[in-house]
């Protein structure tokens, strides 16, 4: 298991002034902040880095609203970082996450779900690599 994984929040919780509330929630649950940056997804961007979701559905309106304002942009540290992180957040669905979790309290629906957190390790490498250049990372 890999000891980090990647998050962004998400436009709609930042937006809403959540995200220094949720950075406190991911270093009080002992995460270590390795890198970490606010911008903003172009639409080509957002699309690339969804490209694994481009059959499905929602990836147009996915990618509109991943570029719809700015986003944070972390890689955090734990052993076992990217299943401990995705029990933190919760399911998908904030209708389905458990009390306490991330999208259970700050989620608005299941597309503006507050947070992404990568599935594997192998995409949490992707996913740093797509945001963040070893200067960049401490
Ligand atoms: P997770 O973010 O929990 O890994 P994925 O990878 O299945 O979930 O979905 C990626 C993103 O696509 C989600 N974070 C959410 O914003 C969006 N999404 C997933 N399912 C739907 C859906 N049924 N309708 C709209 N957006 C969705």
């Amino acid at each position: 298991m890999g000891n980090f994984t990647f998050t962004i929040i998400k436009p709609t919780a930042v937006m809403k002034g959540y995200a220094g509330e949720i950075m406190s929630m991911i270093y009080k649950s002992g995460f270590r902040v390795k890198a970490m940056k606010m911008l903003r997804l172009s639409k080509i961007e957002a699309m690339d880095f969804y490209s694994v979701h481009k059959e499905r559905p929602f990836y147009d309106e996915l990618t509109d609203f991943m570029s719809s304002g700015p986003i944070f942009a972390a890689i955090i540290e734990k052993e076992n970082a990217v299943s401990e992180y995705r029990k933190f957040i919760g399911a998908t669905n904030p209708k389905e996450a458990k009390k306490g979790t991330v999208r259970n309290m700050y989620a608005s629906d299941i597309q503006a779900n507050a947070v992404h957190g990568s599935d594997s390790d192998e995409n949490a490498i992707i996913e740093s690599n797509f945001f963040f250049s070893t200067k960049e990372r401490f």
